[in-house]
């Protein structure tokens, strides 16, 4: 009978609760949470009647999805004395930041915050835990408790090479904050366009901003766009990173203002990097529509580009409320390396200089003079190549802290196969869900402890990405394997820390995403339930 149960339960898309035969399936939680054990007792029953009390933002977010999940409209508000259970979500201070608890039995589940966002993360486990049972719906009777391994846990979309429309942006962060992801970085410019509005540098969006990869249309935030998914993002609990590439992949910011920009060159290392694909001449003051890297720059040497980029830090700083701005600084392979040093040095003291934390990709790390603070976004590869590990690693020497983003595990934009119809493969590419969930952040870069890591990020770059199916197609369900590394325990240290768990309990999770209109990959790595 044993066997039969565990069949079952792994035909539902559950765990068994342990490796012994033991018989008590477990739900399936992504990203894996600390603990989780199956409480004695029956499961609770949901019904259109079950009140949800506590914290209105925490209900309003929870009947959302469960209501999608289920067809059921749920009340919200005080406990109906006739209601045979209650769902109650609180915030109790105490404990870690974003931490959670979720006790469920037959008569009530219970979710505890230790802050409002904690409390947010035991929501979006609890819609993971409803279940379908006879001709009804349940949550199974467990006691969960959970908290972050990493406070910076983010996505990138790449909103320049292709413009991604305000509510695009709103989709992808609820989809993110389902997975517990708290940062979005949005990489605002690049060579193929600039994608937000400043009244300072007004000519950018009036004259760089319509075209974008493939000759497709372009597009801008007004500074009210970008207020309002600051605020989208928030009501997540997700703060916006704003990314304002330089000195490099900046082509569009010589059409705005054409005496900034250093005249275009192509030399073969970009041709390498492109792969043959989208090559196309670029030419100074005309819109660029290809996809080669690292061809244009900034003048290094004209204090006018360090009176331009203190206006658009500022501005941009001033609008932003979270606490990072990146000023990009990756692939500038036509810059000398000490101009480029000179210059990160200056982008990353302006943005210190304006009370922000400045990011920066790797390779400004390099740089003697960094701002101490700067954070490096780490994009090479699980197994560093060409020294890049050495370069991350001046970081840290300067006391400041790595955001690990390898390109060939969690680059979102690399094919999932050779013939697959989106993406790109330089990164090791096509990169599998396995491979993107096989990899450990503390073993990426010798010398990097966990006290090193701010966290991790995964990267959408849009160069063949234009709209929300797009981006959910290259997206789910590798973002899962990216949210379960920069959320859960280190492998080893759990047992859900396994591609086996990962891909049941991920395969699970197939209904709910269909439910909320997510029209992810269905990978055949993946058994769906
Ligand atoms: C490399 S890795 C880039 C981007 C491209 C991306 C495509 C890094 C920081 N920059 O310019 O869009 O590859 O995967």
């Amino acid at each position: 009978a044993s066997v039969a149960i565990v069949i079952a339960a792994a035909l539902a898309g559950c765990v068994p609760a342990a490796e012994n035969g033991a018989t008590v399936p477990l739900p399936s939680v992504v990203p894996a949470p600390t603990s989780i054990e199956s409480a004695a007792g029956e499961s609770f029953s949901l019904g259109a009647g079950t009140p949800i009390t506590g914290d209105p933002d925490a209900a309003a977010a929870l009947t959302a999805v469960i209501g999608a999940r289920t067809g059921l409209t749920f009340t919200t508000g005080s406990p109906d004395a006739r209601a045979t259970g209650t769902v109650e979500l609180t915030v109790t201070a105490g404990g870690a930041p974003e931490s959670y608890r979720i006790e469920v039995d037959d008569a009530s589940v219970v979710v505890t915050g230790a802050d409002a966002a904690g409390l947010f993360y035991g929501v979006q486990t609890l819609t993971q835990l409803v279940a379908p049972e006879g001709d009804g719906w349940i949550v199974p009777a467990v006691v969960i408790e959970d908290a972050p391994r990493f406070a910076y846990r983010g996505v990138m979309l790449d909103v320049a090479r292709h413009f991604h429309p305000v509510e695009t942006v709103k989709a992808y962060i609820d989809r993110a904050a389902g997975l517990k992801l708290n940062a979005l970085h949005l990489h605002l410019s690049d060579d193929q366009g600039w994608r937000i509005h400043l009244d300072s540098r007004p000519k950018l969006t009036e004259l760089a901003s319509g075209t974008a990869v493939g000759g497709d249309s372009g597009g801008f935030y007004t500074k009210a766009d970008y207020r309002e998914i600051v605020e989208y993002a928030a009501s997540r609990h997700m703060i916006v990173v704003p990314e304002i590439d330089m000195p490099g992949h900046t082509h569009a910011v010589g059409l705005a203002y054409p005496e900034l920009a250093e005249a275009p060159v192509l030399n073969d290392q970009m041709l390498d990097q492109s792969q043959g694909e989208g090559i196309a001449a670029p030419a100074a003051g005309s819109p660029y529509e290809g996809t080669v890297v690292g061809f244009s720059s900034l003048k290094i040497h004209d204090e006018a580009t360090y009176d331009f980029i203190a206006d658009v830090f500022g501005e941009l700083a001033a609008m932003t409320p979270g606490p990072y701005v990146h000023l990009g600084g990756d692939e500038s392979l036509g810059t000398e390396p000490d101009d480029f040093a000179e210059f990160v040095a200056r982008a990353s003291d302006i943005i210190a200089d304006l009370g922000k934390t400045p990011i920066a990709w790797h390779e400004a790390g390099d740089s003697p003079d960094l701002a101490d603070s700067t954070i490096g976004q780490y994009w090479g590869f699980v197994t560093p190549t060409d020294g890049m590990d050495e370069t991350a690693r001046g970081f840290v020497e300067n006391g400041a802290q790595l955001i690990l983003s390898p390109a060939d595990a969690i680059y979102l934009d690399m094919k999932y196969a050779a013939d697959a119809p989106l993406g790109l493969t330089w990164a090791n590419g096509p990169t599998s869900v396995e491979r993107a969930y096989s990899w450990e952040p503390a073993d990426v870069i010798p010398g990097i402890e966990e006290g090193d890591i701010l966290g991790v990020e995964a990267p959408m770059w849009a160069e063949t990405v234009r709209t929300l199916h797009d981006i959910d197609q290259l997206a789910f369900p590798r973002i899962a394997a990216a949210a379960e590394a920069a959320w859960s325990p280190p492998t080893g240290a759990s047992r859900l820390r396994t591609w086996e768990s990962f891909r049941k309990r991920v395969g699970a999770l197939g209904p709910l995403w269909t439910s909320l209109g997510i029209g992810f990959h269905s990978s055949d790595e993946i058994p769906w339930a």
